[in-house]
């Protein structure tokens, strides 16, 4: 094999993979209005919003005032019209508009709208996941969540294509209002976590992995977390959650570095990152060898130690580029560490699209940086006399793009 062909072949390979996003904050359709797509709601993404507020000078109330239409008027106003649109989050709206045939050089937000309008949501679905090739979607379910919850206790029929996973930040973050709702719901829980709670707790897990299907557990971090540490956190991850996951065979994620509402007026663009202590991760690993961790973290700073650490505990499977990593720069550097030091065994990406038609943008950025990454891993091979064949090579995408994600959590 040539070199360009060797070339021709990863990036045809990567180009068309089927992916598993194995995270994201989409919905199966049976929820309704919770599934957000389009125009406008592609521009009051939080990430978009974050960067107009650098521009607007109006207080921030005024602006959660607005309807969202207006919203995104301001963004698109602010973001693409007053400056150009170079940030990765405002250029993955551009892509998504351009791969949908639409003429992104007109500016024209009101024929954008008109043609959103006309797009009916089942078929629209399906329109997205197959520019996107994009085989499966895995959504963050919250039993907290009181638009989502009543949706899975009333029962609906589900789309084969999104998968649940249960999050449970309120459950191990805030326990105090969290035992609140348990009791709420019927669990006998108290404050304090004797046994009598701690089974009820493990009750109401194992309720909800039921109801969801759920293919593991799920929790963001903040940048102190610490272990061990006789905290309510701790005891709840060592007392609930990890003997749950085992009962139940799920991976638990783990998302460490976010610093909840750094700036709480700007809501949900409010949150910001820190490095954690890898040493803390690294224990909880090594304490429960019978548990999987999924793990992505946010800060720059920890990814070379999650690397390392993967090496360490096989029951860790790092994922994801996530949030403030997700710009091409971090992607591009992370990817070609993660397969330098751990190999294959990683899932380099996910989406975290919040808004449907962003799988689009999200996985076309991101299939052109790990297709330039592997081209050159497969060259370097290359030039000490290895010819990777065509099939080893689709074999190990479709391991970096969710085979690789099932075979960790038993699945495949
Ligand atoms: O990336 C995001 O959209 C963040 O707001 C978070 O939701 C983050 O991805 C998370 O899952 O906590
Ligand atoms: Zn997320």
């Amino acid at each position: 094999m040539t070199r360009a062909v060797l070339k021709a072949h990863v990036e045809r390979a990567v180009a068309t993979v089927q992916v598993t996003d194995i995270h994201t904050h989409l919905y199966d359709p049976a929820f309704g209005d919770l599934l957000l797509w389009g125009i406008d709601d592609l521009l009051v993404y939080h990430y978009l919003v974050a960067e107009a507020f650098r521009y607007m000078e109006m207080p921030y109330d005024t602006f959660w005032a607005l309807p969202k239409s207006r919203q995104a008027e301001l963004v698109w106003d602010a973001l693409f019209l007053q400056h150009s649109p170079i940030s990765e989050a405002c250029r993955g709206v551009l892509t998504t508009l351009n791969a949908l045939g639409l003429d992104v050089k007109k500016r024209d937000l009101p024929a954008l709208r008109k043609w959103f309008r006309n797009q009916k949501p089942d078929r629209y679905i399906t329109r997205c996941m197959e520019a996107a090739g994009v085989r499966e979607i895995y959504m963050t379910n919250s039993p907290f969540d009181d638009q989502e919850r009543p949706v899975w206790e009333n029962g609906f029929k589900r789309d084969e294509r999104f998968k649940a996973a249960l999050r449970i930040d309120p459950l191990l973050l805030s326990w105090n209002d969290a035992s609140k709702k348990l009791a709420e719901w019927g669990y006998k829980v108290s404050s304090s976590l004797t046994p009598k709670t701690i089974s009820q707790v493990r009750k109401f897990l194992a309720d909800w992995s039921r109801r969801m299907d759920a293919r593991y557990l799920m929790v963001s971090l903040p940048p102190d977390f610490a272990y061990p540490s006789l905290n309510t956190c701790n005891r709840l991850i060592e007392e609930v959650v990890l003997p749950h996951c085992r009962e139940f065979n799920l991976p638990f994620a783990l998302m460490p570095g976010v610093r909840r509402q750094v700036n709480p007026q700007l809501c949900l663009a409010g949150d910001g990152v820190g490095r954690c202590d890898m040493m803390a991760l690294n224990e909880l690993f090594s304490r429960h060898p019978d548990n999987k961790f999924l793990v992505t973290m946010l800060s720059r700073e920890n990814q070379h130690e999650l690397c390392v650490t993967a090496r360490k505990f096989r029951n860790v499977h790092i994922f994801g580029c996530w949030w403030f990593t997700n710009v091409p720069a971090l992607i591009e550097e992370m990817t070609r560490m993660r397969l330098e030091l751990v190999g294959l065994s990683v899932t380099p990406q996910h989406s975290d699209a919040r808004v449907l038609d962003q799988i689009i943008y999200k996985w076309k950025h991101s299939r052109e940086i790990i297709a330039r990454v592997l081209v050159e891993k497969y060259e370097q091979l290359r030039l000490t006399g290895w010819r990777p064949t065509r099939e080893e090579i689709q074999r190990d995408v479709e391991a970096l793009f969710g085979n690789e994600f099932k075979r960790f959590c038993g699945q495949s």
